[in-house]
């Protein structure tokens, strides 16, 4: 088996060779068409190169459900295996330059020599992401019924705990971030009492906030239920901003899509978050019926452009205090994560070229003069223009693979990770 090094330039190169008058000729096809649009197909190609997605390292093994977890070849075993496979994410679509780690799933007892190794692989590091949804070995006291919102003040203390753990981690990697996502919740009426809950949460967390470094930001991260499946602490967008804005101005709302009820309108909540001043960032996934964790833009590519829609329209408006961190939130449980995470990070570049290319006048017009057909279409001809090649020469041009999944099926990448990784991955259920 011949295998080559997806991260090697002179590798991504010559893959790239058998594509590049191909790619060519649809770029300048495409550029007439969009010219006549009166758009400048660079000025998008420049701008869609400057989109950077965070990976999600818990992203890189193989996903489960709590029916079970089919490990594929080659998983990573530990942290710095994982950064490889980001770097080789990175490399071929020139989009993914940070990670974002998950406490405990990521510890190490040298975050420096970790540090060191990301850098050595061209990655920085993200948002830190806390647990306390799951009980470690040696834990003294348990999460079953709750975190930061638990009842008794101890476990309270051990979660915030935790955070600060995290946050003293994230300061030696470069992160600058910590989102905090607790599964706190009941699933019987009368199990919780519902604002004291909420209360317990702000008082823990204000622990949280006072230990942020002042150059750092919290993420706050709803979800609309699971593992809690009567009524979840913050359970929703407006829990999410009440916290924040009690908080201060450090604390803002994070947005993982998988996190609402199947038709809830997505793009209204980000369109809120941003008049608030307080869109941190996003999870992107894609989803049918729960917080299915799919590829973004697997199931509902409309939707993410809707979203991606709400941010260039933020952009253009000069929000203020508008910094949103786009991260990938995903479970693979029958696909190489490796290609999930390459194809969902070009779908969300997708997304937004595809917004990028509105005619924002047209639509404006549209929409005072209330030609409510116009102003559909006029959004809707973004989204129904094959950019592809718009994405492509974004890649290309800075030595990123055309074609990322062909040549990292070329390279024998994973076949090489099932050589070099030999070990039984652990079977069982669970996202990880
Ligand atoms: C919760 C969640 C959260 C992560 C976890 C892996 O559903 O979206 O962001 O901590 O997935
Ligand atoms: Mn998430």
């Amino acid at each position: 088996m011949n295998y080559a090094d997806p991260r090697d330039a002179n590798f991504i190169a010559s893959a790239n060779q058998s594509q590049a008058a191909a790619l060519a000729s649809d770029y300048t096809a495409l550029g007439v068409q969009l010219e006549r649009r009166g758009i400048k197909i660079d000025e998008i190609t420049r701008a869609v190169a400057t989109l950077k997605v965070a990976v999600p390292s818990w992203g890189v093994g193989t996903g489960g459900t709590r029916f079970g977890r089919f490990p594929g070849q080659g998983e990573p075993r530990n942290v710095f295996e994982k950064l490889e496979d980001c770097a080789v994410i990175h490399k071929l679509t020139g989009a993914t330059p940070t990670v974002s780690l998950h406490l405990p799933w990521d510890r190490t007892d040298d975050f420096k020599a970790l540090r060191e190794h990301g850098a050595a692989l061209g990655l920085g590091f993200d948002a830190m992401n806390s647990n306390t949804f799951q009980d470690q070995a040696g834990q003294l006291l348990s999460y079953k019924y709750g975190s930061l919102t638990h009842t008794d003040a101890a476990v309270r203390a051990q979660a915030v705990a935790h955070n600060i753990e995290c946050i003293v981690a994230g300061k030696i990697l470069g992160s600058k971030a910590l989102t905090v996502w607790i599964g706190d919740g009941a699933n019987f009426p009368g199990q919780s009492h519902l604002g004291r809950a909420f209360e317990r949460y702000l008082e823990s967390t204000k622990s949280i906030y006072a230990a942020l470094p002042d150059d750092w930001r919290m993420f706050i991260e709803h979800k609309m239920y699971e593992p809690a499946f009567y009524a979840t602490v913050i359970q929703d967008w407006g829990s999410s901003l009440m916290a924040a804005q009690t908080l201060g101005p450090k604390a803002y709302c994070l947005v993982d899509l998988g996190h609402h009820a199947p038709n809830v309108n997505i793009e209204v909540i980000v369109a809120r978050l941003v008049h608030a001043q307080r869109l941190g960032g996003f999870h992107f996934n894609d989803s049918k019926y729960g917080d299915d964790d799919l590829d973004a833009g697997s199931i509902e590519p409309f939707r993410l452009f809707l979203v991606f829609n709400e941010l260039v329209e933020a952009e253009l408006a000069k929000a203020p205090n508008f910094k949103p961190a786009h991260m990938l939130d995903q479970s693979h449980n029958v696909t190489d994560p490796v290609e999930s995470l390459m194809t969902s990070a070009i779908e969300l570049q997708r997304a937004y070229a595809q917004a990028l290319i509105v005619d924002r006048q047209a639509l404006h017009e549209a929409r005072i003069g209330n030609d409510v057909l116009m102003a559909a279409q006029t959004l809707k001809r973004g989204f129904t223009t094959d950019v592809s090649p718009i994405l492509a020469q974004a890649r290309s041009a800075k030595g990123a693979a055309i074609d990322p999944v062909a040549a990292y099926r070329k390279s024998g990448y994973r076949g090489k990770c099932a050589e070099m990784r030999p070990g039984k991955p652990s079977l069982g259920g669970g996202i990880v």
